[in-house]
């Protein structure tokens, strides 16, 4: 620095000599201490004075002063016996942030003669930041037929401190489903991964709540947690059913046309579309039936849709499917048997058979005239 001062008089020499003898003190001889952050004012951080080999007693004569860039007051020198301490709070992470290294630099200045001592203040990092997660709470939407071993990768935590009060490991809280895994890449933080470990089922827990905690490796530790919020998502693999595969309905014959033969009702147990349903005729139903009954596709009701005649016909076996809009859709069936009761809507049919007409008036009593036989197209009673 002041080398190109060139020394014309014996004074400026010993200037010049004494400036060397400055720099080299400063270079070879530099003092290092170290200090965890956030010590409490007046912590004893070195025997200053001592250690540079200046004398107590010289201090306040030769303005012994301590220079500081940017953080001047954090350290201080007590004059009388030469101690350097903690003047005001030292936090390590508002000083370096996230680098491993942090050490204050004091510039010691004491004139006549003139010397500068450089002098280094390690600060130590402690444990005194917990690991935080960005939010307090995160969602995840799974649909339920994600097949086992399915990742989902997480947000972890960070930990403003450096070293082992920084290094996290994660835990899940006790569940079911999901097991942890953590990815180690090099230079990067850890990222927790949730990794299925048995199938999850929608229609039986829609909605789980995990907690996921981290802990740093500092001592005493510290830990973070967030929720997991998982969402499970629908997916179509339940078809609808109903209550019974036969129902069996009895209804007189003549019905009005629209009289209701049956109200018929499947469940399902997924949600959304995959609960929707349609009712029809399974293919297997001919269309003498088809005519005879009518299925309103969105309710389940069968109707009367034609004559219903005893006479014609005293049964009718109905196969109905129920179908979701589930993709791809599912089925359920079931079997009405209709049994059709008879009315008495026939009269008896009288059929005469003459043998012998006309009849002679010698007849006698007893003789047989005519056959007469009588029938009824109803059954029973109906009959008779
Ligand atoms: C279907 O539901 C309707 C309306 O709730 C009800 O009237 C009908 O009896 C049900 N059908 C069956 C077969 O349970
Ligand atoms: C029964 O009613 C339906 C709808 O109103 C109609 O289409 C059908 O022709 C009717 N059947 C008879 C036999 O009247
Ligand atoms: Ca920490
Ligand atoms: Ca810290
Ligand atoms: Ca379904
Ligand atoms: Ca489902």
């Amino acid at each position: 620095m002041m080398l190109v001062y060139t020394p014309s008089s014996p004074r400026a020499l010993r200037l010049l000599l004494l400036l060397l003898l400055a720099a080299w003190k400063a270079g070879s001889g530099q003092v290092h201490y170290s200090v965890p952050e956030e010590a409490k004012h007046g912590t004893f951080v070195g025997r200053i004075a001592q250690d540079l080999g200046l004398e107590l007693a010289e201090l306040v004569p030769r303005l012994f002063r301590v220079a500081s860039k940017g953080h001047g007051d954090l350290l201080e020198v007590n004059l009388q016996n030469g101690i350097l301490f903690v003047n005001s709070r030292i936090d390590r992470e508002e000083l370096c942030g996230r680098s491993a290294e942090c050490s204050i630099h004091l510039e010691v200045i004491v004139d006549r003669p003139l010397q500068v001592f450089h002098v280094e203040v390690e600060v130590k990092d402690i444990n005194d930041n917990p690991p935080v997660f960005s939010v307090s709470e995160q969602k995840l939407s799974i649909p339920e037929s994600r097949l086992l071993d399915s990742r989902f990768p997480l947000e972890g935590a960070s930990d403003a401190d450096v070293g082992e009060n920084a290094v996290l490991t994660y835990r899940l809280s006790p569940n079911e489903f999901f097991i942890l895994d953590i990815i180690n890449r090099k230079d990067k933080a850890k990222t927790p991964v949730l990794v299925l470990g048995k199938m999850l089922d929608r229609e039986e827990n829609p909605q789980l709540q995990l907690l996921l905690t981290a802990t740093d490796g500092g001592k005493p530790e510290y830990t973070g947690s967030v929720t997991l919020l998982i969402l499970v998502l629908d997916a179509n693999d339940n078809a609808p059913i109903f209550d019974r595969s036969v129902y069996e309905v009895k209804m007189y014959e003549n019905s009005a046309n629209q009289t209701l033969v049956i109200w018929l009702n499947a469940s399902d147990a997924d949600e959304g579309v995959n609960k929707e349903m349609i009712y029809s005729f399974s293919s297997l139903v001919p269309s003498s039936i088809r005519r005879k009954f009518l299925m309103n596709e969105k309710t389940g009701e069968i109707r009367v849709n034609d004559a219903i005649d005893f006479e014609d016909s005293n049964t009718y076996e109905i196969h109905v499917d129920v179908t979701d809009k589930g993709n791809p859709p599912m089925v359920g069936h079931c079997t009405v048997l209709v049994e059709v009761l008879d009315e008495n809507d026939n009269s008896p049919e009288v059929v005469i058979t003459s043998l012998a007409l006309p009849v002679r008036e010698d007849a006698q009593v007893g003789s047989v005239i005519a056959l007469i036989s009588v029938s009824d197209r109803d059954s029973g009673a109906n009959g008779q």
